[in-house]
């Protein structure tokens, strides 16, 4: 199943390696075809490359939108080797086979990551690269194609090890790796024209990524797993350098990256804030002057559950909070950015990974989430509700005081990435206990409660920190039983969506024992 490479067609818009690849070729003595700006590159370095408006008889026309669409080139793309109607066809016709092609396709996402208008996108739409990649494709029996300019070491090796010829297996790989490019170049296209036209549930929706890493397992050790990015080049887990430990497990991946997603909805002009998390769930949220105190204020929501947990910063890491973070066991840390005397101290520890980033995430910007179910795929607009001071109706007799305010925006904050059903106390900018992922709110309100009457006594306070704090719900509530819970905990203000059957009920229970409860009138359930 060997096949000798004699002929290829090289035809880039990343022109990065081509000199290399195109030397090496050479070399084999592998004649090579080209299209305009690739073939100049080639020839300005000094190779011998036939021009494929030669090949094909026709000049590149149409602003380059028709250059190598001819039966010159997928002719010889396309034919099978070893069957004598196609052979006779070829020499009929005059077709030479092609035995490799090297396309990387007009920047499409690049064009529209920078913000180019409609025309300027249409225009880097890849018509020629496409055909001739999946016509390669389809003829791997014979066929070699490279999309990838990181595949083009792969490929001199392989004809390195085979004297000039490549193997069936190498290129099945290959043509698998071109028809992924392909998919993913037309779900860009695809879901540009969704936002475009400002399309909600377009009919039919496609999705696509690329390896970024192989994991050792999934969720548990049984289940293979690895880890894709989606081409967008958002600040995030995805995009963060890893400094040290060793590699991230898919549980890491995940918490780190609920962990950077809600330290992000702190704006670090307005301070220093830490999340803390385990299973994708806070265990401990705080502002403060410092990245120290935030830290500090975060471990001390609960630091049982802290423990090798994932930290994530709204500001670079700095010497103090990197030597306190060393105190305990910590799985990852991510922020955007480190110093060298935080970095140095963390060298230390073998087993932290450190993550870095240009940038915090954009917690406004939109984009979907999709989450799959047996037989499909749920959709949705990311999450990326915000509530201001503004937005807020008081509800009860008492309205909450300036400082209760600040503490309920911080807790409804915390209470969008908090795993329905979500109740989390704050005070003092700084949770002080989150209940999560119960099935009934007040069970959530007790947990919450629970945790926090376990740190008083860990910590030596007199009282639970719950005592006077701001609660959250991510919900509402539908009965005052939960409320009253929080009530019983000690909380004095509330922030909610409100909207239940029963809210009068659930005012009036709240103006009874005296509480502040403001409405959001926006829900945020996370599952
Ligand atoms: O405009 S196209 O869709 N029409 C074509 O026939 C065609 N053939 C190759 N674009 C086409 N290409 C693309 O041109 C390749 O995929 C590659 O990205 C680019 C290389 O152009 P040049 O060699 O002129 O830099």
């Amino acid at each position: 199943d060997l096949h000798p490479v004699r002929r290829a067609l090289l035809s880039v818009s990343d022109k990065t390696g081509l000199i290399e690849l195109g030397k090496a070729l050479a070399e084999r003595g592998v004649e090579l075809l080209s299209t305009g700006g690739t073939a100049r590159a080639l020839r300005d370095a000094g190779l011998a490359v036939k021009d494929v408006s030669e090949l094909t008889g026709f000049p590149e026309m149409m602003d380059g939108r028709v250059k190598t669409l001819h039966p010159m080139v997928h002719g010889g793309l396309l034919a099978l080797r070893d069957n004598d109607t196609h052979v006779a066809a070829m020499e009929e016709h005059g077709i030479g086979a092609i035995d490799l092609l090297v396309v990387n396709l007009y920047p499409f996402e690049a064009t529209v990551a920078k913000g180019a208008g409609y025309d300027e996108c249409i225009e880097n739409i890849d018509i020629g690269g496409p055909a001739m990649i999946r016509a390669a494709s389809k003829n791997h029996s014979f066929v070699n194609v490279v999309v990838d300019v990181q595949d083009y070491d792969a490929l001199l090796a392989e004809l390195a090890a085979n004297d000039g010829q490549t193997s069936y297996a190498f290129r099945q790989r290959l043509a698998q790796t071109a028809y992924a490019r392909t998919a993913a170049y037309d779900a860009a296209v695809s879901n540009w024209m969704a936002d475009a036209l400002d399309l909600e549930a377009p009919r039919r929706r496609a999705f696509a990524g690329e390896m970024k890493q192989t994991l050792r397992y999934g969720e548990n050790s049984h289940q293979t797993a690895a880890f894709y990015t989606d081409g967008t080049d958002r600040p995030g887990v995805a995009t963060a350098v890893q400094h040290q430990g060793k590699e991230l497990s898919y549980n890491n991946i995940n918490d780190t990256d609920a962990a950077f997603e809600l330290v992000a909805e702190f704006d670090p002009t307005n301070g220093a804030a830490c999340a803390i998390i385990k299973h994708a769930n806070p265990c401990g949220v705080a502002t403060g002057t410092t990245l120290l105190d935030a830290y500090k204020a975060a471990f001390d929501c609960d630091r049982t559950s802290a423990f090798g947990g994932i930290v994530a910063l709204n500001q670079p890491l700095d010497a103090a909070t990197a030597q306190e973070i060393t105190g305990i066991f910590t799985e990852v840390v991510i922020a955007p950015g480190a110093s060298d005397e935080a970095r140095a101290i963390f060298a230390a520890k073998k087993n932290l990974r450190l993550l870095t980033t240009d940038a915090l995430p954009d917690v406004s910007a939109g984009g979907k989430t999709v989450r799959q179910v047996a037989g499909g795929l749920l959709v949705q607009d990311k999450d990326n509700g915000f509530v201001g001071m503004d937005d807020l109706k008081v509800v009860t007799k008492k309205a909450p005081s300036e400082d209760q305010m600040r503490d309920l925006l911080f807790a409804w904050k915390v209470a969008k990435h908090v795993k329905s059903n979500a109740i989390v106390y704050v005070k003092g900018g700084a949770t002080v206990g989150v209940g999560a992922g119960q099935m009934s709110r007040i069970d959530s309100a007790l947990i919450a409660a629970k945790k926090a009457e376990r740190m008083a006594e860990a910590l030596g306070l007199p009282q639970p920190l719950t005592i006077g704090s701001a609660v959250a719900s991510d919900a509402f509530f539908p009965f005052p039983d939960g409320l009253m819970e929080a009530a019983e905990a000690g909380a004095t203000c509330v922030i909610q969506p409100g909207g239940s059957m029963r809210d009068d009920e659930v005012i009036a229970a709240a103006d009874e024992v005296g509480l502040a409860m403001v409405f959001t009138g926006m829900r945020h359930f996370r599952h």
